[in-house]
Formats: structure tokens, C-alpha cells, sequence
């Protein structure tokens, strides 16, 4: 019986022994077994994490101590790095290299938490009276459920999991049912790191049985989540009842802005990039190109000749340029959406299929594809695909090309390419969305705050705010000189 579940310091099986299959999305092979956790599985694995919580184990540590844990799980990453490059190229279908990529910034992202846990956050605060001394202090927020998506499996719960052990929470950490072999690895590195018992958990199986009282059992003071819209608002819903603290990445359909002044060939290639890397699945990917009239057509006309002729393979094909998607019902989704911009009047220009090489015949594999003539009206361009599909939209004027791009439910990026930089600083100004690149587009540091205005989400993560979303604030307030308040009369004798 396979014992994928940590819960408490112990690697256990499912209660009831179940569990599942992990398909590969490049030819939906069995690439993994691993247990399927019960009701009763997650409220142990609840139930641990308070209980260590509460006993003061992990909080009592110093900033500094957590700091050093933290920075020993990167080191154990680093040692595995291509081991679980491996795991979670076969979860996902994406080129090793790719993975490789993902975990070589997963390790990042544990270092950059390491290092910000030395700094000092707590203050004293200046409140003009001589006898009094006021600090702000930080401590650990509680129990955090940290639930992660498929298409960045482990970064995405990096993203939670370091800021957390920083902070000195306890957790249960609930990857995608599709992708759940790397946060195995993570917890065996986080276990061998000496992490105390009961303090980090992980729980394995689909959001709608596991994920229930990871998003509703009063014990648990915060979800930490990305992933669909959908699931982000039912888990808004749930936290009501006990005010949880909510930390939301919920996706994105990101403006990518091409002016007639720009690097044309360089803005060409990076919107090639940056709508079709990982096949689109992609939370900032560049998706909706916003491009000037008189540019349009040598733009368009060459974004389409090089979306024909991308490479798509698996996990060991080394021509391969880019992957599947991660499951059939997704590959039916995308589909849909394409069927859906030609029927509301999109120009298909390339792709807008399955691919029909026999090699892929067993994978969930989407041609590139660009949808011309589109305007902010239509569900394809308010809505994301999180596929490699591109639509195009056309505008004459800089205020024209703000409004398209703050046209839309979303917030996470976008980008902006122009020679002229007053120009460019005014667009990203104007522009609601949390991160902005200018002659660029994609890179992201840990250093640098990451989220979304508006329905992208609630909350940063990365950055200096990524640990504050798992720490309370406390004002300390001592009078070394005690005094009567002197606010309402003591009634004195009589
Ligand atoms: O995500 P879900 P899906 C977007 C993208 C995609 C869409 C749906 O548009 O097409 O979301 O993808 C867990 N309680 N993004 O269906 O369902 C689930 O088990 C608690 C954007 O795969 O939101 C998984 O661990 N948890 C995104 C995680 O939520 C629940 C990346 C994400 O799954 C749950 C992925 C519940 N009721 C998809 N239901 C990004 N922002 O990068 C599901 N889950």
C-alpha cells in the first residue's frame, strides 16, 4: 500500500487505503500511485498542525533558527533537483529542462525567504510620550491551508510553504490531484531538514472531497490558494464563517501591448513567447496582444508563421519547444473556447486544433493558435483559456490602447513595448495590473512582489509582503511610568 500522506511526522497510507493514478498528459501512462486522503485523513492532518501550533514548538524558534531550516530545505532541493525535475516533468508532460527551470527557481524561492527571515520587522514606534515604550512586533499568523495548482506544481507551493515555515506557522499543504509527486519530494526535504513534528502536512487528493475542511474547518486562520476563479470565490465563501485570512492567485488574461515605436522584432518574438510557453497554462501568460493599426499586419503575419511551426512533445523529446496540456477535459475546454471566438466572429489565423501527428495521438496536445479581429466584447478576450491561444486586438491611440487593456475582469500583468519612455512610463502607470513589464515580458523575481488587482486575486506573494500574508501584527504598549488615568472621577469620599 503506497503511504503518500504526511501527516504528524509519519508518512501514512489513506485510512481507507485508497488510491490514485497519476496519468501522463504526454501519453497517459501511469507515471505515479499515490493515496488518496479521506475526510478523516485531513482532519487528523488539521488537528496536527493546531496542536503543534499551539504547543509553542515551531513559534518559540527565532526568526534566525527558521531562517537556517528554511535555507536547509533549499540545500536538499538543490542535492534532488533533477529527481524532482523528473517527477514533475512526468506529472505535467513538460520538457525536463523546463522542470528543471521550475525547481532551480523553487530553490530561489526558499533562499529569498531565508535571507528575508534575517531582517528585522519588528519596530518601536515613536508615540511622542517619554514613559511609554510602543513596539510593533511579528508573529506567526496560525494554521494555513496552502492549496496549489497543476501548471507550476511545486513553485506555486514554494511560493506558500517557505513564507510559511519563515513566520513560524504550522500547515497542510494540498497539491493538484493531477500533480502531486514534487510535494512529496518537498516534504521529505522538509522532514530531513528537522522540521518539528506536526508542523508541516501534506494531504493528497481532489479539491472537492480533500479540499472541503481544508477551506472550512474553524482551526485552520488562513487559506493560501492559486488556481481557478471559480475555486478561489468558493473558497471566499467558506472562510466567512470564521474570518479567515485569505491569500488568492486566481489567473489572469494579460494585455501585451505593441506600439508602432517599439523593437518590433524583439516585441514579436516575446509576444511568441509569452503566449505560448507551457502552451499557455500560464497564470501571467501573455495571451491578449494589443497592437497599433499600422503595425498590425507585419505583426500579426509573423506571430502566426512562427506559432505554425512551434515543436510540441513530451517530457523526453529533446526538439521538442513546448508540451501538452495537462488533461483531456482541459484540451475540451480550450477547444470549446476557440469554437466559441470564431462563432462570435474571431478570425482563426493558425492552429485552433488538436495536433494530428501520430505521436501525439495519445496526449492532450493543442496546436498554437491565434484568433485575429477580436475586441474586448467577446468571452474569448474577457475570458482565459490558459491555452496557447492568442487574440489580437487593434488600437490607434495611446488612451485606446490603456482602455483595451483595463478592459477586463483581470489584473495579474501585462506588458508594453515602446522606444519612446515617457511614453511607456505613462502606459504602465495607467495599467491595473499588478505587474508590468516594459520592452519585456514574463521574468519575475522572488525578490518582487507578486498578485493581481481585481478578480487576478487577493494578497502578494514573493516579495517582503509574501511573509507578511503568514504573520500577525502586534502593538505592544508599556508604561514604564504608571499613573492614574485620571478620566473619570473617583467619586472621592462621599
Ligand atoms: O483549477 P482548480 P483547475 C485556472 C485556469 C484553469 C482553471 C481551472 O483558467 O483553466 O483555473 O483549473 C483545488 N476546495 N488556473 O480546475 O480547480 C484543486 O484540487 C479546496 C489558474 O485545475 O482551481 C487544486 O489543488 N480546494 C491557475 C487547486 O484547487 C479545491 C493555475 C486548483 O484547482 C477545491 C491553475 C475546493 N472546493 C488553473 N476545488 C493560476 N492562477 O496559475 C478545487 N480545489
Amino acid at each position: 500500500m503506497v503511504a503518500t500522506l504526511y501527516i504528524d511526522g509519519a508518512w501514512k497510507s489513506a485510512s481507507d487505503g485508497g488510491a490514485h493514478d497519476v496519468h501522463s498528459p504526454h501519453n497517459q501512462s501511469v507515471v505515479a500511485t499515490v493515496s488518496q486522503a479521506t475526510q478523516d485523513d485531513v482532519l487528523d492532518a488539521i488537528t496536527a498542525a493546531r496542536t503543534s501550533f499551539d504547543s509553542g514548538i515551531f513559534t518559540s524558534w527565532s526568526f534566525e533558527q527558521r531562517s537556517a531550516l528554511v535555507g536547509k530545505i533549499a540545500d536538499l532541493l538543490e542535492r534532488d533537483l533533477k529527481a524532482i525535475a523528473k517527477k514533475e516533468s512526468d506529472d505535467t508532460g513538460k520538457r525536463i529542462i523546463e522542470a528543471e527551470y521550475d525547481i532551480a527557481d523553487v530553490i530561489a524561492t526558499f533562499r529569498h525567504f531565508a535571507a528575508l527571515g534575517l531582517k528585522q520587522h519588528d519596530r518601536l514606534v515613536d508615540v511622542g510620550i517619554s514613559r511609554v515604550n510602543s513596539r510593533i512586533v511579528h508573529e506567526p499568523l496560525g494554521v494555513c491551508s496552502l492549496i496549489g495548482p497543476w501548471n507550476y506544481p511545486l513553485l506555486q507551493i514554494a511560493w506558500k510553504v517557505a513564507p510559511a515555515l519563515v513566520a513560524g506557522c504550522s500547515f497542510i499543504v494540498k497539491p493538484s490531484e493531477l500533480t502531486p509527486q514534487s510535494a512529496i519530494a518537498l516534504m521529505h526535504a522538509i522532514e530531513e531538514a528537522g522540521t518539528p513534528k506536526g508542523v508541516a502536512n501534506l494531504v493528497l487528493g481532489p479539491g472537492s472531497v480533500v479540499g472541503h475542511h481544508l477551506i472550512n474547518d474553524p482551526r485552520v486562520d488562513m487559506v493560501s490558494f492559486t488556481g481557478g476563479l471559480n475555486t478561489g470565490q468558493t473558497i471566499m465563501k467558506a472562510a466567512v464563517s470564521t474570518v479567515k485570512r485569505l491569500a488568492l492567485e486566481l489567473g489572469g488574461k494579460n494585455p501585451h501591448i505593441i506600439f508602432a515605436d517599439a523593437d518590433i522584432d524583439a516585441a514579436i518574438d516575446n509576444a511568441v513567447t509569452a503566449a505560448f510557453l507551457h502552451s499557455g497554462q500560464v497564470c501571467s501568460a501573455g495571451t491578449r496582444l494589443i497592437v497599433e493599426r499600422s503595425i498590425h499586419d507585419r505583426v500579426v503575419k509573423e506571430i502566426v508563421r512562427r506559432a505554425g511551426q512551434i515543436r510540441l512533445g513530451g517530457p523526453d523529446d529533446l526538439t521538442a519547444e513546448t508540451g501538452p496540456l495537462i488533461s483531456k477535459s482541459h484540451l475540451e475546454g480550450v477547444t470549446k473556447y476557440v469554437e466559441k471566438g470564431v462563432a462570435e466572429g474571431a478570425t482563426l489565423l493558425v492552429g485552433g486544433k488538436r495536433s494530428e501527428k501520430s505521436e501525439h495521438a495519445n496526449g492532450w496536445y493543442y496546436l498554437p493558435t491565434v484568433l485575429d479581429n477580436c475586441n474586448t466584447k467577446m468571452f474569448c478576450v474577457q475570458d482565459e483559456s490558459f491555452g496557447p491561444v492568442m487574440t489580437v486586438e487593434v488600437f490607434d491611440t495611446e488612451a485606446q490602447a490603456i482602455a483595451i487593456a483595463n478592459d477586463t475582469p483581470f489584473g495579474l500583468s501585462g506588458g508594453l513595448w515602446s522606444k519612446d519612455a515617457d511614453k511607456a512610463a505613462r502606459v504602465a502607470s495607467a495599467l491595473r495590473h499588478g505587474t508590468i513589464w516594459v520592452n519585456d515580458f514574463g521574468p519575475y523575481k522572488p525578490a518582487a512582489e507578486w498578485g493581481g488587482y481585481k478578480q487576478s486575486g487577493i494578497g502578494r506573494e514573493l516579495g517582503e509582503h509574501g511573509l507578511g500574508e503568514y504573520l500577525e501584527i502586534k502593538h505592544i504598549w508599556t508604561n514604564n511610568a504608571p499613573s492614574k488615568s485620571g478620566w473619570f472621577s473617583d467619586g472621592g469620599e462621599g
